[in-house]
């Protein structure tokens, strides 16, 4: 938590309430050593704690250091990755957690800091000795890649004027990049939501594409990769629906103009530079940036994108020997993301190229390709922040077009493969204590976020933005199971949600509903003989992570301590769907959807392996800690495949097993206070 906070001072010594970290003189860079004893007395002596960091030789830091301290940091530019990589190699392969502390205390006050917390994100929780400290939230560490840029001079106005301890939230408004003359406004609420970012930040570090073997290598990367950013495409599209916006519009052609634009009015604190805009109406340009180490033109990621395609059609990849690889039902779509992405367990990345990572930076570049202005990677760049900009969605929409044309080439799953002997689901309803039945309710809440240890500046206690967010009411889930069997049976209760109606107000036809269809939940149960009522929390969630894990608490107007989350109720894992965004927002006049529950066989869904260890939070998007993906079935099960023939809607794809339920969302355009304290969540099986 001292390595992460106020990244932007350059010394040793950050300040706290209370906190101080001593380190060696010579861990100083060198135009502050003279000064070592004034530095520490400024900090040091009015320190409670002081943690003293060990000497250790200091391993050979030439390549990260290739990076300007002061320079955006993007993990989708090769030459940088390579640079993060290597650090994550460096503290992965430190013997001690002191050793560990040491080596970051060094570097933090040399390296970009961007890159520092990334690399030591990635090693921390990857370590076997550090996987269990919670990582400060990412947002507290780097305000200003979540938040109007505004915010921090009203931050500085207010720290130079009040007294110590006093503090008034800084408002942050709901919607500061744009007006109303540009339609994607409609749903910047969401894109910008700081949970949704975070979530992206997060997952990315649970599943880099680069690194050693250890941290890329992970069962289903690549299949969960394509899932996931469906899965925020599924979501995206239905909240554009919700605001009488189309789906998106896939980006499949890298020549045509980009119409829609976006400025967003966030700061780089430490590379003291706003973030660059992407002005309306450009074109791709081939990239040069001689200064990135990276280069790349229109027709190389075409033909990149033209093998993907032929594989993808041929079910055959070739292996950097030459031989070919077979891209079977269930193992293809894993060799496809990665190679996609790609990953460097890509089958071959000579061949297929980086083509979603490169669409990244092409993107990002746009503004200033041959980098003749001396202009960083704009959002698109960057993990935490690429979510904000529309466009972000056009080009995953593409990605996830081209996964597609292997799915949907996959023969369909039987009405005998979906089906469960003798299990029917007889009931599901929906039920929130102040809406009527299979009705949700959502609005907006307010919520504080401490910005003190993401300043230049050490603030002497917190600094509360307060920001406005989509939220709901908590709802729970009532399944009726009919087990028709003569014994007990287990089954995996999944739960959907999805759109009924097109732009046009028309129904969905079945292949193009499924793929709207948002995962909401799935969990295990044992159906004893006859009739079972389930019940289940909407706070269950296998797909979401509390609400902590991206606000603070705030306990009689004061926030919780600063230093440490064990004052919090919940262990974060930090990989995740914000709670606070599980519904789409819905409609005043309430937006119909269908909820569908089917119960599949946990004899063909089971893996056999340890009870996970740790996080197990928002499973089904971030999977178990080293552990296999919890579910067997290829993920999206039952709709990742088209919809056997003569199927054209929801109700006749419907299995014994299978059952939908009406309902709708009703948002109220008012803010709410957040509902009590969440309950303890049950485990997932
Ligand atoms: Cu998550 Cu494109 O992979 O941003």
């Amino acid at each position: 938590g001292l390595i992460m906070r106020n990244v932007g001072q350059p010394v040793c010594f950050p300040t706290g309430e209370g906190f101080s970290l001593g380190c060696p003189d010579n861990y100083l860079p060198e135009h502050y050593k003279p000064f070592a004893n004034q530095i520490a007395n400024r900090f040091g002596d009015s320190s409670e704690r002081v943690t003293t960091v060990k000497q250790i030789a200091i391993p050979d830091l030439s390549i990260p250091l290739q990076l300007p301290r002061r320079e955006t940091f993007s993990v989708f530019i090769p030459a940088q990755q390579k640079m993060a990589a290597y650090l994550i190699m460096l503290f992965i392969g430190m013997r001690t957690p002191e050793d560990l502390l040491s080596l970051a205390a060094y570097c933090r006050n040399r390296l970009n800091p961007q890159m520092l917390i990334y690399a030591l994100s990635v090693a921390m929780l990857h370590r076997q000795d550090t996987r269990d400290i919670d990582l400060p939230h990412f947002n507290e560490i780097f305000p200003d890649k979540f938040m109007d840029s505004r915010i921090f001079s009203q931050a500085r106005e207010q720290f130079s004027v009040l007294p110590n301890g006093v503090q008034i939230p800084l408002e942050i408004p709901l919607d500061f990049t744009g007006s109303d003359a540009e339609a994607e406004h409609r749903v910047a609420y969401w894109r910008e939501d700081i949970g949704v970012n975070l979530h992206h930040w997060h997952w990315h570090l649970v599943y880099p594409f680069e690194g050693p073997q250890v941290v890329v290598n992970k069962d289903r990367r690549g299949e969960l990769f394509y899932y996931m950013h469906h899965q925020l495409l599924s979501r995206f599209n239905t909240e554009r629906l919700c605001n009488n916006l189309a789906r998106s519009k896939p980006l499949d052609n890298l020549r045509e103009t980009i119409p829609e634009g976006y400025f967003p009015k966030l700061d780089q604190i430490i590379a003291g530079r706003a973030w660059p805009s992407r002005p309306s109406n450009m074109k791709l340009s081939n990239v040069n940036r001689t200064a990135d180490g990276f280069a790349v033109t229109l027709s190389q990621m075409e033909s990149w994108r033209d093998a993907l395609i032929k594989a993808m059609i041929s079910r055959r990849m070739r292996d950097p020997k030459g031989s070919e690889v077979y891209l079977d039902d269930t193992r293809g779509i894993d060799i496809l993301g990665n190679a996609m992405e790609a990953s460097i367990i890509s089958i071959n990345r000579d061949f297929y190229g980086s083509y979603h990572n490169l669409g990244h930076i092409m993107i990002s570049t746009v503004h200033d390709p041959d980098h003749r202005h001396l202009e960083s990677v704009s959002v698109m760049g960057d993990s935490t922040t690429a979510m904000r900009d529309p466009i972000f969605y056009r080009w995953h929409q593409h990605i996830d077009d081209l996964f597609s044309i292997f799915k949907d080439r996959i023969n369909p799953y039987s009405q005998q493969e979906l089906n469960y002997p003798g299990i029917s689901v007889t009931d599901v309803r929906v039920n929130s204590p102040n809406a009527s039945p299979n009705t949700f309710n959502t609005y907006w809440t307010k919520s504080d976020i401490d910005l003190s240890r993401g300043l230049d500046f050490s603030a002497r206690g917190p600094i509360l933005a307060r920001v406005q967010h989509l939220n709901h009411d908590e709802f729970k889930y009532t399944i009726v199971v009919n087990n028709a069997n003569n014994k007990e049976m287990v089954g995996t209760v999944r739960i959907f949600l999805a759109p009924k109606f097109n732009e046009q107000g028309r129904p969905l036809p079945i292949n193009e509903q499924r793929k709207m269809m948002i995962e909401m939940d799935k969990f295990f149960a044992r159906l004893k003989r006859g009739s079972n009522v389930l019940e289940r929390s909407s706070t269950e969630s296998s797909v979401t992570i509390p609400y902590e894990a991206t606000f603070r608490n705030v306990d009689k107007g004061r926030p919780s301590s600063d230093n440490t989350s064990a004052s919090l109720a919940f262990n974060f894992c930090g990989c995740g769907w914000p709670h606070h965004m599980l519904l789409p927002r819905g409609t005043p006049q309430g937006y119909p959807m269908e909820l569908f529950v089917m119960v599949s066989d946990f004899e063909l869904d089971r893996v056999d392996q340890k009870d996970p260890s740790g996080c197990s939070e928002s499973i089904s998007f971030c999977g178990l800690r080293d552990r296999k993906y919890p579910d067997a079935r290829a993920m999206g099960f039952p709709f990742d495949r088209t919809a056997r023939a003569g199927v054209k809607s929801l109700s006749e794809f419907l299995t014994p097993n299978m059952k939908v339920q009406q309902v709708n969302i009703r948002f109220s355009n008012v803010i709410k206070p957040r509902q009590q304290q969440r309950p303890n969540r049950s485990s997932p099986r």
